[in-house]
């Protein structure tokens, strides 16, 4: 944890105790582990009846790589009690356990912010690197390139992507970096106090009364204009439509950007907010209905023709797209979205949804034809040989 996350943030929960885990084990080749129960129960007293004789605990559910949902789980959360980040991490968690995903397959990254403390709360067992403000998403290219067999999300907030980090942003898109990046959007710096950050509303009011002079930055309509294969909106007051659309992320190999509206209850939770639970809910409106099934859960159901899009992944698992505000046909078409998503905010209206899903954009890897594993890289690849060294430097002396 960096020095900044350490200010803390205002009506604390009282702290504790964190769920005993087990340290990742990682294979030769840095990772993964085989599936284990990993819910760190050993130590604790089993349950008894009333006679005092032992009651066999009901075995917990477990995915098909054999993990139970708390072993996606992290340690208790520090935020506001009611703050939509905490709700964004129970979605995240959701997601993954039913994503076929080994938790020590992942490596979970942020910047600063309160959003930004959020990977430490999901997934106890993954990799992690909390970076500095801004900077998630350079630090997920050097990851990445280290060791890209890993799955790679991201948690970032509005401040932190489009205030100091939206340089990082853009060219993370243009690399097409495979990352899930996860906008924590609640239209203020939370950590900091409740300053207006780049995604707020025009005269969007503070709680004090002032009202934001500047038209805001959207990320959905930049990251589908910089060609971004795979862009949505959710809301983190509805956990059905995050599952679906975070299932559908974690399979996407390239950059998928989620901006996910986080309601911060202490200082953006007020009438004259637009980043409010009740704004939200009232100017709510669905470019589509998002659901995600499971490969494990596939049916074959007829749908009237137009009223249902089906989208395939490689494993088998499909995303179902049901008719909303939009015909099914615009989603993948940029131009269409960013106009949709325009007009919804000249309407007042928050647009969620699937903008875009390009299966087939090539990832950084095929671009540029780099090796796969840098961090494989034997000494000899990595270093400059010592008479070419010496060479060099003698031209200094
Ligand atoms: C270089 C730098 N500038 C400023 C800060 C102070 N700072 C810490 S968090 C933050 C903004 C956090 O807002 P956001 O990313 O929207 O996350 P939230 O807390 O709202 O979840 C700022 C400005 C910093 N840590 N580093
Ligand atoms: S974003 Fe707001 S509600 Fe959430 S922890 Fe920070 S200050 Fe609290």
């Amino acid at each position: 944890m960096s020095e900044d996350n350490k200010s803390t943030p205002p009506k604390l929960r009282p702290p504790q105790a964190s769920p005993s885990t087990k340290p990742a084990s990682i294979n030769s080749s840095g990772v993964s582990k085989p599936p284990a129960s990993v819910s760190g129960t050993e130590g604790s007293k089993p349950p008894t009846n009333a006679s005092g004789a032992v009651t066999p605990k009901p075995a917990a559910a477990i995915n098909s790589l054999g993990y139970t949902r708390a072993d996606y789980k992290g340690l208790p959360s520090t935020l506001c009690t009611g703050c939509g980040h905490d709700s964004i991490t129970n979605q995240i968690i959701g997601a993954l356990y039913q994503s076929d995903i080994s938790p020590y397959d992942i490596v979970k990254l942020s910047g600063i912010g309160c959003s930004s403390k959020t990977p430490a709360y999901f997934l106890n067992q993954a990799h992690g690197f909390n970076s500095i403000h801004g900077r998630m998403a350079p630090v997920s290219l050097g990851v990445h390139l280290a060791k890209s067999q890993l799955k790679l999300i991201g948690v970032s907030g509005d401040g932190d992507t489009a205030s100091i980090g939206l340089g990082g942003f853009v060219h993370m898109i243009r690399r097409n970096i495979p990352i899930v990046y996860i906008i924590a959007n609640n239209g203020v710096y939370g950590l900091t106090k409740g300053q207006f950050s780049a995604t707020a509303d025009l005269n969007h009011k503070t709680k004090t009364g002032e009202a934001n002079a500047f038209s805001s930055i959207d990320t959905c309509r930049m990251a589908l204009d910089l060609g971004c294969g795979f862009v949505a909106r959710g809301f983190s007051g509805d956990m059905k439509q995050m599952v679906a659309l975070l299932s559908a992320a974690l399979r996407y190999n390239g950059t998928a950007v989620i901006d996910v509206i986080s309601p911060c209850v202490t200082f953006a939770n007020h009438d004259g907010s637009t980043k409010s639970y009740d704004y939200a809910k009232e100017h709510l409106s669905a470019y589509q209905e998002v659901e995600f099934l499971p490969h494990s859960e596939i049916q074959k159901v007829d749908y009237p023709e137009g009223e249902i899009k089906e989208i395939m992944w490689p494993d088998g698992s499909q995303l179902l797209l049901k008719k909303a505000t939009s015909d099914l046909s615009q989603f993948n078409d940029p131009d269409a979205s960013i106009k949709a998503l325009r007009e919804a905010e000249n309407a007042g209206q928050i647009l969620t949804g699937l903008f875009m899903c390009k299966q087939n954009l090539e990832p950084l890897q095929k671009r540029k034809n780099y090796v796969d594993d840098l961090s494989l890289l034997s000494d000899e690849d990595v270093r400059i040989p010592k008479d070419r060294f010496k060479s060099f430097i003698s031209q200094f002396s």
